[in-house]
């Protein structure tokens, strides 16, 4: 407005719910609104409506500290974030709208003998799948980040990382608009300020859901994308899922000017940090020990966070904060998403990303819709069912999740 730009479009309509859907997802994060998304443009079903209690992109999709990579362990984890991997390098034409996507690459340190033989073991996973990674020594390390301090008589010396150059950031927001604009320009329904507060079940099949705002909406399938509110989802359903609800904080500093061209992060240390192109640090550790639903973090938890900052980079320390916010991130035991049919028919879930689905998003939206569309579980998901928790299939990626929990 400064600039005298008025009467701007809406990106998006603002519509009255119909009263029968093909599909709702219930949350319109970026994982909902991608589901949405690939739902009307890869799989023709239109009759599609996300509700969110809030607005769009306000959960974890709009806190998050935007960094993707797939450098996971396992094959299954692996092959479904380097499916998402490569949605994000195209994601800016397809969608028609700048995400900001940047490969400036990403270091995940190692400071012990035991941390260098992990990246190795874990690097030669990735490339073995055909994703990018190297191992690199603490004098390639230096060349890459000139400013963080690799001295050899640090409390804890780095002794190399893991590099994958396609990994970066992305900017989350617009993530979240981008697929929010191009679902509702194919005929999805976004309904905002609503909240689902039952699921409509009859003999054991999910048949619409409850809203605060609109009663009872109607639904051939309902998918649940609610992150840290999934075990509540879950418990209108009548199960439990093996969740944990935890905040997980970020911090941005003061703008200032470009020193950080790529994302360094360490789970020895347990800090990581980047520079946004407004010059903010964007910085952040691990989740906050207790569990909750408040959108907000502990004291010690920033102290510990800048603690691992200074640790790394002495030259930050009297760079000022400027904000600090929490999310809501939904932990499994096995640090692995849950994509899934559940007891209820007709009813599925997405969730359990718990520190690390930004990455994901992409991937996440078009496997579940693809999911949702069929009826049948797509196969990079088939592994993420809720049931290995029965069955005994973990697939424990808590060494490259890149956020300590
Ligand atoms: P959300 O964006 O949380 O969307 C869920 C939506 O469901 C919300 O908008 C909520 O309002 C809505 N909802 C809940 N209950 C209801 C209801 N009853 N009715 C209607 N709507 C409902 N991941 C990475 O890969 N890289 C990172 O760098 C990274 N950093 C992170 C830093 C922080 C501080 C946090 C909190 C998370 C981070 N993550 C990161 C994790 C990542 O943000 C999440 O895994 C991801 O954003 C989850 O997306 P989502 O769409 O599933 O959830
Ligand atoms: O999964 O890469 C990640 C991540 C970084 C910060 C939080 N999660």
């Amino acid at each position: 407005s400064l600039s005298h730009h008025e009467n701007w479009q809406p990106a998006w309509r603002n519509p009255t719910p119909k009263k029968h859907y093909d599909v709702i997802i219930i949350g319109g994060g970026g994982h909902g609104l991608a589901t949405a998304y690939y739902l009307a443009k890869a799989f023709g079903v239109t009759n599609v409506a996300v509700i969110e209690k809030g607005y769009l992109g306000g959960g974890n999709t709009g806190r998050n500290t935007t960094i993707v990579r797939s450098n996971y362990l396992w094959d299954e984890a692996a092959h479904l974030y380097e499916h998402a991997m490569k949605l994000w390098e195209g994601l800016s034409q397809d969608l028609n709208y700048n995400v900001m996507f940047s490969q400036r690459g990403v270091l995940n340190l190692g400071h012990t003998l035991q941390d260098m033989r992990d990246i190795q073991r874990r690097v030669n996973a990735n490339r073995l799948n055909g994703i990018d990674g190297e191992v690199l020594d603490a004098k390639q390390v230096q060349e890459i980040v000139p400013h963080m301090d690799c001295s050899a008589n640090r409390r804890y010396p780095v002794l190399g990382a893991s590099w994958q150059p396609r990994a970066g950031v992305a900017r989350h927001d617009a993530v979240a608009w981008g697929y929010a604009r191009g679902a509702d320009a194919l005929g999805v329904d976004l309904i905002q300020q609503t909240a689902v507060t039952d699921l409509l079940i009859e003999d054991g099949t999910c048949v619409g859901v409850k809203t605060d705002r609109y009663g009872d909406i109607k639904a051939n399938r309902v998918g649940s994308v609610t992150a840290g509110n999934s075990s509540v989802i879950a418990n209108m359903a009548g199960f439990e899922l093996p969740l944990e609800s935890h905040p997980l904080q970020a911090l941005v500093s003061e703008p200032i000017k470009p020193i950080l061209d790529t994302v360094v992060m360490s789970n020895h240390v347990h800090g990581y940090v980047s520079q946004s192109d407004k010059g903010d640090l964007v910085i952040g550790a691990g989740i906050d020990g207790y569990n909750g639903y408040g959108q907000r973090g502990s004291y010690p938890t920033i102290e510990h966070t800048l603690q691992a900052i200074v640790e790394l980079f002495p030259i930050f320390s009297r760079v000022r904060m400027n904000r600090q916010w929490g999310g809501i991130v939904d932990t499994t035991p096995d640090a692995c998403p849950i994509i899934s049919k559940t007891p209820i028919e007709n009813l599925f879930f997405n969730c359990g990303w718990g520190t690390g689905g930004f990455k994901a998003t992409t991937g996440s939206g078009h496997v579940f819709a693809a999911s949702l569309a069929s009826g049948e579980m797509h196969p990079l998901a088939e592994p993420f069912s809720m049931f290995r928790f029965h069955s005994g299939a973990l697939i424990d990626e808590h060494g490259a999740a890149g956020v300590a929990h």
